[in-house]
């Protein structure tokens, strides 16, 4: 938006001088030539290494920026939601065109919004939509996570499992990706009569925590026959514990395994009946948000809250062609 204004005044000012040098000695090709200036997006990203998601959605924002012309500020947070808001406070003062927020936690980005939009930089969320009321922020490109887990939960009732144990792997507590899946499926088990056996989040959805937890169940001797994993790598984690357990899972085995992100690789354990579902949810953010700061450069109304269009596959009717055509 900076940049509009800048970029009428320099032309309000060379048509000026064309005006008025037209009979001046001297000013005959002496127009200024002023090029546009590149635009500075500053991401705050949540972990370099947190998942296979958050690695194609950092790809995507770089490759997509890249291609613009954007000069890219990304910073990670590494888990520690403190240290994000001073990385969004330091990307202010650096006077970046606009900042893209991926947060670890929903809440707690009230000062850091309202510091941004005062300094005339539009706040945009990314992935994980914040708590903020509508005059904190430009846009949000995110994805509704309650809805994901709710597409898995009517899923899930469509099976009519008799008896359902439930095992829930969370992702980052308070972030809202975490919050919506786990609201689905504790409103679900609720609304169905379905039993949580186990129901805790794992740190930077960690595979390996996730796996740990899942072989400490087993050998505790809690019974389960669902495992609900708040992405595919935990998921993962899960039926390699289970392997090492002997306890059969999938389409023809004892243990049910829905999974969220619809990774590539994820989708092949569907089709081959490892997974029995996966929710997709989209990385692929940079192009989205590329063609949401061409339309403020170019002074266009943009729609405030889009949430990414997403689908979930079944292992009883994915394809090999369908995964063949997947992106990330
Ligand atoms: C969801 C995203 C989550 C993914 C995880 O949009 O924030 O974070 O589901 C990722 O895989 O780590």
């Amino acid at each position: 938006m900076k940049k509009l204004i800048s970029s009428i005044l320099v032309l309000m000012l060379m048509l000026a001088l064309v005006a008025c040098g037209g009979n001046s000695a001297g000013s005959e090709g002496s127009e200024a030539s002023a090029e546009p200036s590149v635009i500075t997006v500053g991401v705050v990203q949540t972990n370099a290494n947190e998942s296979d998601w958050r690695t194609a959605n950092t790809k995507s924002f770089n490759e997509a920026f890249t291609e613009a012309g954007y000069e890219t500020k990304m910073v990670f947070g590494e888990g520690d939601h403190a240290k994000q808001i001073s990385q969004a406070q330091q990307l202010i003062q650096e006077e970046v065109d606009y900042l893209v927020v991926l947060g670890l936690q929903s809440a707690g980005w009230e000062d850091v919004a309202k510091a941004s939009m005062e300094a005339g930089i539009p706040f945009i969320m990314a992935d994980r939509k914040l708590e903020l009321p509508e005059d904190l922020y430009t846009a949000m490109v995110c994805s509704d996570f309650e809805a994901e887990g709710n597409k898995a939960v009517d899923w899930l009732k469509s099976q009519a499992i008799d008896d359902c144990k439930i095992v829930v792997l969370g992702g980052d507590t308070g972030s809202s990706a975490q919050l919506g899946r786990s609201k689905a499926i504790e409103d679900g088990a609720g609304a169905n009569g379905w039993d949580i056996v186990f129901n805790q989040n794992m740190k930077g959805w960690d595979e390996t925590l996730a796996k740990q937890a899942v072989a400490d169940l087993i050998a505790s001797g809690k019974e389960f026959n669902v495992v609900y994993a708040e992405n595919d790598n935990m998921a993962r984690g899960a039926c390699d514990a289970m392997d090492a357990a002997g306890i059969t899972y999938g389409k023809d085995g004892a243990v049910t395994v829905i999974a969220f992100d619809a990774n590539k690789w994820a989708l092949e354990k569907v089709l081959a009946g490892e997974f029995n579902l996966d929710v997709e949810c989209n990385p692929l953010h940079g192009p989205r948000i590329v063609k949401l700061i061409n339309s403020l450069e170019a002074g266009e109304t943009v729609e405030k809250n889009a949430y990414v269009d997403e689908e979930m596959f079944d292992c009883d009717t994915i394809t090999q062609e369908i995964v063949d055509a997947r992106t990330y």
